[in-house]
C-alpha cells in the first residue's frame, strides 16, 4: 500500500511539475479551448491542413499550426494532400499556389514582402480557409495570426483578413554584454550563452525566435549599445552566425552594435577616424567578413559620442561622417546603420533635452539612404512620461526610427506591473504638426509623412534567463505590445491587452475585463506615484532603483535630479519656455505654442515645461502643491486597488502565476508608498506647505529615505 502511495505521489508531483504554469510558454500556450461551443465550432470548421512550400519556414509554420491545433482543439487534424472536403486550411505563397492566382493575385500583389491574407475560397468545389502571402515568412505570420484567432476565441466564419506591417525594421535591442550581464536587465542574465556558442544551442533560442515571429518582430540586436568590439572578431562572429542560423527561418535578422573604436581595439590601427582610408578599408573588410558568416546580416546599431562611448567627434568629424562610413560598407549587402540620437554632452551647458536636436538637425539630408537615426521616444531618457521627442517630424531627408524601452528601467523594473502600450501609443499618436494637423509621430515612423525609404521601430528588450523570460509575468505583455505595435501602430492598447490576457491567462470575461482595466490604468498610476505632472529624472543614483529626488553634486549636472525638478521656495519645474531653456522652440509652432503657455500646456507636462509656483491654481481649484501631493497619494492608492482586483481573481487562474503576481503587487505597493513618502517629504522642504488633511502621514523621515543604499540592485554593468 505504501509503495502504491509512493508511486502515486511521484506520478502526481511529476505531472504537476511538467504542467507548472511557470510562464515559459508566454502567449503561445495552446491549451484546450475551454468554451465547448467555440471548441465544437472550430473543430467542425477545420477538417485538414495543407502547407505548400519546401523551406524550413514553411515546415516550421506547419509544425506550429499542427501543435497549436492539437493543443487548442485537443484533436489531431490530418495533413491532407488533396482538397477533398470542406474546411481544409491551405497555406503557402501564391507562387506555390498558382490555382489561387486568379482569385487572390490582386490582393497579394498589394501586400509587402511580409504581409498575408487569411480568407476563404473554393477549391475543387470545396470551401477552404486560405493563408496566402507573397513570401514564406508572410505565411508564417499568417499562421500565427490564425492561431491567435482561435486562442482568443474569435469568430472565424467568413474570415477575411489582410495584414501588412506598417514599419519595416521591427527590432529588439538587447543591452546584453559578452559576460552575460545585461545592462538595465531585470530578468536574470543575458539569454546568449556566449561561452558555449556556437556549438551549444539551447531550446530557448528557438523559443525566443518563435515568440518574436508570432508578433512580427523581424530583427534582434544581440549586444549592448555600450559596446564591446570583441563581438566583431572571428571568434565571436562564429557564435553570432550560429544564432543567426537558428533565427533565420523565423524571419529574424541579426544585428550587432559596432564599437566605433573597433579598428583600434581589434584592428591594430592607430585611429578610428571615419575619413581615414585605412579605417574605411578596415570596416569594409570587416563587413565582408560578417556577410561571409551571415549572408542576411541586418547591420549595425551605434551609440557614438554619448555617455563616454567613442565616436566620430573624437576626430572632429560629424555623426554623418561616422554613420556614412559604416553605411557605405554595408550598402552592397543591403545592411543598414541604426545610428542613435541619444547624445548629450558633459561640456554643453544647454538643457540636455535640446542637445540631440541641436546636434542632428543641421545634418538632415547628409546621411546615406541606409542610415536610420534611432530616436528615443522623448528627449531625455525613457522617463515614466515625456512629451514626444522634437526630432520626430523635423527630418525630411533622413530616416528617423523610434526607440522605445520595454525593460522598465524607470518604471519599476521587474517588480512593478506597468503595461506600456498606453505610453507607446501616447507618443505615436502625438501630433508633431510637421505638415499641419494630423502629422502624428506614427506617420513619421511608418514613413508615410516624409517618404522615408527605410522605416523602423526598436524596443530595448526586457528578456533574460528568468524562467518566465521577463521577471514579471506582466512584463511579457510589454514585449508583446511592442511587437504588435511595431507591426500595426493603429491597434489600441485595449485590443492588445485583450489579446495578450486571453492567450496568456484565460478567455473568461470575469478575468479578462478586470485585468484589462488594471493594465490600462497601470502606467498612469506609476506616473502618479513616481513622477507626476511632468516631473522627471527623480530616480535613485546609478541603479535607477527607487526614488532619489535629492540626488545632486554628481560631477555632471544632467545626471542629477535637482537639475530637472529645480525646486525652490517659489515653486518647482523646468522652465523650457523662452524665459528658460526655450526647448519648446524645437517643436513646430502649434506644438510649441501649446506647451509654452502655462494655460494651454497639458497638466501632465506642466513641470516638464514650466517652473510653477507652489500656489498656482490647477484644474479643480487645487494649488500646485496640493495637486502634486494628491497625485502621489492617488498613485500609491491605485496600487492597493490593483491588489484588490488581483486577489479577487484567485479562482480564475493557476495558483502559481496568481501567487507570483500577488507577491510582486505587494512589492509594488510598498515601493509606491516609498516613492510617495520620500518624494512628498523631500519636495515639502521647499514648498514648506503641509500635507493636506485626511492623508496618511509618512511614517519615516526624509533622512531615513535618503540613507537607503542598494549596492546590489540589478541591471548595472559591473564596469559601468
Ligand atoms: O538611460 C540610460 C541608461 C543607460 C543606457 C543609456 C542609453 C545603454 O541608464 O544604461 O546605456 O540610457 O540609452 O544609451
Amino acid at each position: 500500500m505504501k509503495k502504491v502511495l509512493a508511486v502515486v505521489v511521484l506520478v502526481f508531483s511529476f505531472t504537476v511539475t511538467i504542467h507548472a504554469e511557470d510562464g515559459y510558454r508566454l502567449w503561445l500556450r495552446y491549451d484546450k479551448i475551454d468554451n465547448p461551443v467555440k471548441l465544437a465550432g472550430y473543430s467542425n470548421a477545420i477538417s485538414g491542413v495543407k502547407f505548400i512550400g519546401n523551406s524550413k519556414t514553411i515546415e516550421l509554420a506547419e509544425e506550429e499550426f499542427l501543435t497549436g491545433l492539437m493543443g487548442l482543439l485537443d484533436k489531431q487534424i490530418p495533413v491532407v494532400s488533396e482538397i477533398e472536403r470542406d474546411g481544409v486550411v491551405l497555406a503557402g505563397t501564391l507562387n506555390n499556389l498558382p490555382e489561387l492566382n486568379q482569385l487572390l493575385s490582386n490582393k497579394v500583389d498589394k501586400l509587402g514582402e511580409e504581409g498575408y491574407l487569411i480568407t476563404e475560397g473554393k477549391l475543387n468545389d470545396k470551401k477552404a480557409i486560405l493563408i496566402v502571402a507573397g513570401s514564406d515568412i508572410g505565411v508564417l505570420y499568417g499562421t500565427f495570426h490564425f492561431l491567435r484567432l482561435l486562442q482568443t476565441q474569435q469568430d472565424i466564419s467568413a474570415i477575411n483578413i489582410e495584414s501588412d506591417p506598417k514599419v519595416g525594421i521591427r527590432v529588439l535591442n538587447h543591452w546584453d554584454n559578452l559576460d552575460r550581464t545585461s545592462e538595465r536587465g531585470y530578468a536574470g542574465f543575458s539569454i546568449w550563452d556566449w561561452h558555449k556558442l556556437p556549438d551549444y544551442l539551447i531550446p530557448r533560442y528557438t523559443d525566443y525566435a518563435r515568440a518574436n515571429a508570432s508578433i512580427g518582430i523581424n530583427g534582434t540586436v544581440l549586444t549592448n549599445v555600450n559596446s564591446n568590439a570583441l563581438v566583431l572578431t572571428e571568434q565571436y562572429l562564429k557564435k553570432v552566425k550560429s544564432l543567426a542560423d537558428v533565427f533565420r527561418p523565423y524571419g529574424i535578422k541579426v544585428y550587432l552594435t559596432a564599437r566605433f573604436s573597433a579598428p583600434i581595439e581589434i584592428g591594430g590601427l592607430e585611429t578610428a577616424d571615419p575619413l581615414n582610408e585605412d579605417v574605411r578599408n578596415w570596416w569594409n573588410e570587416k563587413v565582408k567578413e560578417i556577410y561571409r558568416f551571415i549572408p542576411d546580416f541586418g547591420g549595425f546599431l551605434v551609440k557614438a559620442n554619448s555617455e563616454g562611448q567613442p565616436g566620430p567627434q573624437n576626430y572632429a568629424r560629424s555623426h554623418a561622417d561616422g554613420a556614412n562610413m559604416l553605411a557605405d560598407a554595408l550598402e552592397p549587402f543591403g545592411g543598414v546603420v541604426m545610428w542613435r540620437a541619444f547624445v548629450y554632452s558633459a561640456d554643453d551647458k544647454d538643457d540636455r533635452a535640446k542637445q540631440a536636436y541641436k546636434e542632428f538637425k543641421p545634418l538632415d539630408g547628409k546621411f546615406r539612404k541606409n542610415v536610420l537615426l534611432q530616436v528615443k521616444n522623448g528627449a531625455i531618457d525613457f522617463q515614466p512620461r515625456e512629451p514626444f521627442h522634437p526630432m520626430f517630424g523635423a527630418f525630411t531627408n533622413t530616416n528617423v526610427m523610434m526607440e522605445f524601452q520595454i525593460t522598465q528601467e524607470y518604471l519599476g523594473q521587474a517588480t512593478h506591473l506597468v503595461y506600456l502600450a498606453p505610453m507607446y501609443k501616447e507618443v505615436l499618436e502625438s501630433d508633431t504638426y510637421a505638415k499641419g494637423k494630423g502629422s502624428t509621430v506614427a506617420k513619421v515612423i511608418d514613413g508615410t509623412l516624409q517618404d522615408y525609404p527605410v522605416t523602423g521601430m526598436a524596443g530595448v528588450a526586457n528578456i533574460g534567463t528568468d524562467r518566465n523570460w521577463t521577471g514579471h509575468t506582466f512584463g511579457q505583455s510589454n514585449w508583446y505590445a511592442f511587437g504588435r505595435l511595431a507591426w500595426d501602430h493603429e491597434l489600441t492598447s485595449s485590443e492588445i491587452a485583450d489579446e495578450w490576457i486571453r492567450m496568456t491567462f484565460s478567455n473568461k470575461e470575469s478575468f479578462v475585463e478586470p485585468v484589462k482595466k488594471m493594465m490600462l490604468e497601470s502606467r498612469e498610476n506609476t506616473v502618479n506615484y513616481m513622477a507626476p505632472l511632468g516631473l522627471h529624472h527623480l530616480m535613485g543614483w546609478d541603479h535607477h532603483y527607487g526614488p532619489g529626488p535629492w540626488i545632486k553634486d554628481k560631477g555632471r549636472d544632467d545626471w542629477t535630479a535637482v537639475y530637472y525638478h529645480r525646486s525652490d521656495d517659489e515653486g518647482i519645474g523646468f522652465d523650457r519656455t523662452e524665459t528658460g531653456s526655450n526647448a519648446v522652440s524645437q517643436y513646430f509652432p502649434e506644438v510649441r505654442d501649446k506647451y509654452a503657455s502655462l494655460e494651454s500646456c497639458p497638466e501632465e507636462f506642466l513641470l516638464w515645461f514650466h517652473h510653477v509656483n507652489w500656489d498656482y491654481k490647477m484644474k479643480f481649484d487645487r494649488t500646485l502643491w496640493n495637486e502634486l501631493v494628491m497625485r502621489y497619494y492617488d498613485g500609491a492608492d491605485a496600487v492597493k486597488g490593483m491588489q484588490e482586483t488581483w486577489n479577487a481573481l484567485k479562482d480564475e487562474i493557476d495558483n502559481e502565476r496568481l501567487e507570483r503576481v500577488k507577491m510582486l503587487l505587494k512589492i509594488q505597493r510598498d515601493e509606491a508608498v516609498w516613492w510617495r513618502n520620500a518624494s512628498v517629504l523631500y519636495f515639502q522642504t521647499f514648498s514648506k506647505r503641509s500635507i493636506p488633511d485626511g492623508l496618511e502621514k509618512p511614517d519615516k523621515s526624509l533622512e531615513y529615505y535618503e540613507s537607503l543604499k542598494f549596492p546590489y540592485a540589478p541591471g548595472i554593468r559591473p564596469t559601468w
